[in-house]
């Protein structure tokens, strides 16, 4: 997108849109147009945006009822289909929704699940809904955010239909239109998003339809999921059918797929307390990173809560006790603490609760107090069976708890040299830092520059007001590879870390932090890739509030310089090429830049660092599964597949986020 079009959308007020539909009304047709009026004039108190992640959510809505279905036994597929004109069908093949009339709306069951706001819970005859919750708000949202939507539903024989309109009015009610097979049952919503709602976009994105397909075949074993994308040229991306029979344990083997495991088996428990359902799995890796992944009622519970502090207490209370018993712990030693146990592990953590609270600042934490000593039972019953039946694998998970411990007795001494460092030398800044004058962290941005060369260019061409220069010298460490000790004695990563003032791992306070605008400049070659991901890695794993918060932003330098005679312009993209090519007809100089260090300090000034004609990508996490994922496949062993994403994503597009 360009800068132009960008600042067009940025114009566009979401807020503008007063609905007239030119009808007669009786009492129960105002209610109900009250309700799905109310949430188009305000869309975002019932869905989280407008933006693409809003758009998904109408998915993700209909989705969760198919799924419902099958977790309550009547269905066994769901099927999402995106077609060309970004239409999007859900289909199961359950009971088919109820096609009957309400007493109280006098219209159809269907009719009223989609036109009026919660109805669909309050129809649901009791039955247990697992899915959704966190954002469960119902068919009538997606209905009143569609320019239409159609419902069939096939049973005993018929086809039954009914369209939406017009801000979700039924256009005539609910009718058979059709004979189907007898056999055939099931309900199928087929409808497409409001551009007039939608304004950012209504392109929906296929790998984030695709992967939470996925997402969502692992955390619900036994039901099939299928994908099928029309929009995709390529024939290998157009269909996907998801299905696992082994729930989290599959989930689990697929997000080591790209790490070396250290013990043959994934430790997998399931069981139900109290009508609330755990279902746990964990494989360690040769990692030092924990990757811990917690689902309630199929929602990414990023904040943790109750079940992860079960989870955390039986890991803790199991290893301990093996750990002594079987002679890896002595008298005098001291007890491995949870983060030793959980070095190198990948875990999925699934519970299913009837009644939900969700708390913390983003709602992603799940409250319920006696989720913590059912998954803390159920799970630490199963680790220890497990221990005691396997003690070749026992032996294997606790020496690595061990070689933590003490690595991290290491590490707790290196942190405090840095720390002292940082309190004692406040003005002792890195040597290579150019820093600059402002100390109004608000206006400060700080560059990091790949290699001496760029560094003297961008040294002589910023504003030294308020940028500031740290030049790196060759690669940073790969902390995914590396235990904390070693990367607190790393000299880049000591720069930065001092640099940045805001102190580390569980001690990031970002209102020190010195600079609000932390800068990736690297080349725009693979080589530059790599070390922009490495940057990336670092952050991620030891300064993560400063990506959350959106301080780390990614340079982008012009890739070719066009000339002729005196006028010169520069392209940052091929196809940005093209169109200057095309605008400034024959007789050009093309130049194509290798590397920061071919331009001038004036050139990478204007093209690169100057707030009036830069390009800054602010770097975002949206999905911190995805991120792990790409950190591991990108910083470890396996050279192909590293190979083929940094060619293939040479900006990092899955996190990032224009
Ligand atoms: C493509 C989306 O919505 N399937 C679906 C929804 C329902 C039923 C079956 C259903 C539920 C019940 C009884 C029940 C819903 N019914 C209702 C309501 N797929 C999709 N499949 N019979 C059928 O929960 O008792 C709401 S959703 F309210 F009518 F019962």
């Amino acid at each position: 997108m360009s800068e132009e079009e960008k600042n067009e959308l940025n114009e566009v007020s979401t807020d503008q849109f007063d609905i007239h539909v030119d009808h007669e009304y009786s009492d129960s047709d105002i209610q109900v147009l009250d309700g799905l009026e109310a949430v188009r004039k305000r869309p975002g108190m019932y869905i989280a945006s407008t933006s693409a992640k809003g758009l998904h959510h109408l998915v993700w809505e209909i989705v969760d009822n198919g799924i419902d279905e099958a977790m309550a036994g009547y269905a066994d597929t769901v099927k999402v289909t995106v077609d060309k004109e970004n239409i999007i069908t859900v289909e199961d093949n359950g009971r088919g929704m109820p096609t009957g009339v309400n007493e109280k709306t006098g219209k159809s069951t269907i009719e009223t699940i989609f036109t009026v706001l919660h109805a669909g819970g309050k129809f649901g005859g009791g039955a247990y809904k697992v899915s959704g919750g966190l954002h469960g708000v119902g068919a009538s949202v997606v209905n009143a955010l569609s320019e239409w939507l159609e419902v069939t539903v096939f049973h005993e024989g018929k086809a039954y239909f009914v369209r939406f309109e017009n801000g979700g009015h039924a256009v005539e009610p609910l009718k058979v239109i059709s004979d189907c097979d007898p056999q055939k049952h099931g309900s199928l919503i087929r409808f497409k998003a409001d551009p007039l709602i939608f304004t950012e976009t209504t392109i929906y994105d296929h790998d984030t339809l695709r992967d939470r397909l996925r997402q969502l075949a692992f955390l619900n074993k036994g039901i099939h999921m299928e994908f099928h994308d029309e929009r995709e040229e390529d024939e290998n991306r157009r269909s996907h059918t998801f299905f696992y029979e082994g729930g989290l344990k599959e989930y689990v083997k697929y997000l080591n797929k790209h790490r070396t495991v250290i013990h043959e088996d994934v430790i997998y428990c399931e069981g139900h307390e109290q009508g609330i359902e755990a279902e746990v799995a964990v494989q360690y890796n040769d990692g030092y990173q924990p990757n811990v992944y917690t689902f309630c009622n199929n929602i990414n519970t990023v904040e943790g809560g109750t079940h992860l502090e079960g989870f955390n207490m039986a890991l803790n209370r199991v290893i301990n006790k093996y750990a002594r018993e079987n002679g890896f712990l002595k008298e005098k030693d001291d007890n491995l603490t949870t983060d030793d146990c959980k070095e190198g592990i990948t875990a999925v953590i699934s519970a299913k609760h009837p009644d939900p609270q969700y708390e913390g600042q983003t709602k992603t934490k799940l409250g319920n107090s006696e989720v913590r000593k059912i998954v803390s039972d159920i799970f630490g019953a199963q680790l220890e069976r497990f221990l005691m039946e396997n003690p070749d694998q026992a032996k294997i998970i606790i020496e690595k708890a061990s070689l933590a411990s003490q690595a991290r007795m290491a590490a707790k001494k290196a942190r405090e040299l840095t720390r002292r460092k940082n309190v004692l030398e406040v003005s002792s800044l890195p040597g290579k830092l150019a820093d600059c004058s402002s100390k109004d962290a608000t206006i400060s941005e700080i560059y990091i520059v790949e290699g001496d060369s760029a560094g003297g260019s961008a040294k002589q061409g910023r504003d030294s007001h308020y940028q500031a220069i740290l030049p790196l010298r060759g690669k940073i460490l790969n902390v995914e590879k590396a235990r904390q000790a070693r990367a607190f004695e790393n000299a880049e990563i000591r720069s930065m870390i001092t640099a940045f003032g805001c102190g580390v791992m569980d001690e990031v306070d970002t209102s020190k932090l010195r600079y609000h605008k932390i800068v990736i400049m690297t080349d725009a070659d693979v080589d530059g890739a790599h070390i922009r991901t490495l940057l990336l890695t670092f952050f991620y794993r030891y300064l993560r509030p400063i990506i959350e918060q959106g301080y780390v932003y990614i340079a982008q330098p012009p890739l070719y310089k066009v000339q002729k005679g005196q006028a010169v312009r520069y392209a940052y993209t091929d196809h940005q090429l093209e169109v200057i090519k095309s605008e400034m007809g024959g007789g050009l100089g093309i130049q194509r830049y290798k590397g920061l260090g071919e331009m001038n300090p004036e050139q990478l000034w204007e093209t690169t660092m100057d707030p009036k004609n830069r390009t800054l990508i602010r770097v975002t996490i949206d999905d911190a599964e995805a991120a792990d994922q790409n950190f591991a496949m990108l910083m470890g062993e396996e050279v192909e597949p590293r190979k083929n994403f940094i060619i293939e994503n040479a900006n990092f597009v899955q996190n990032l986020d224009i």
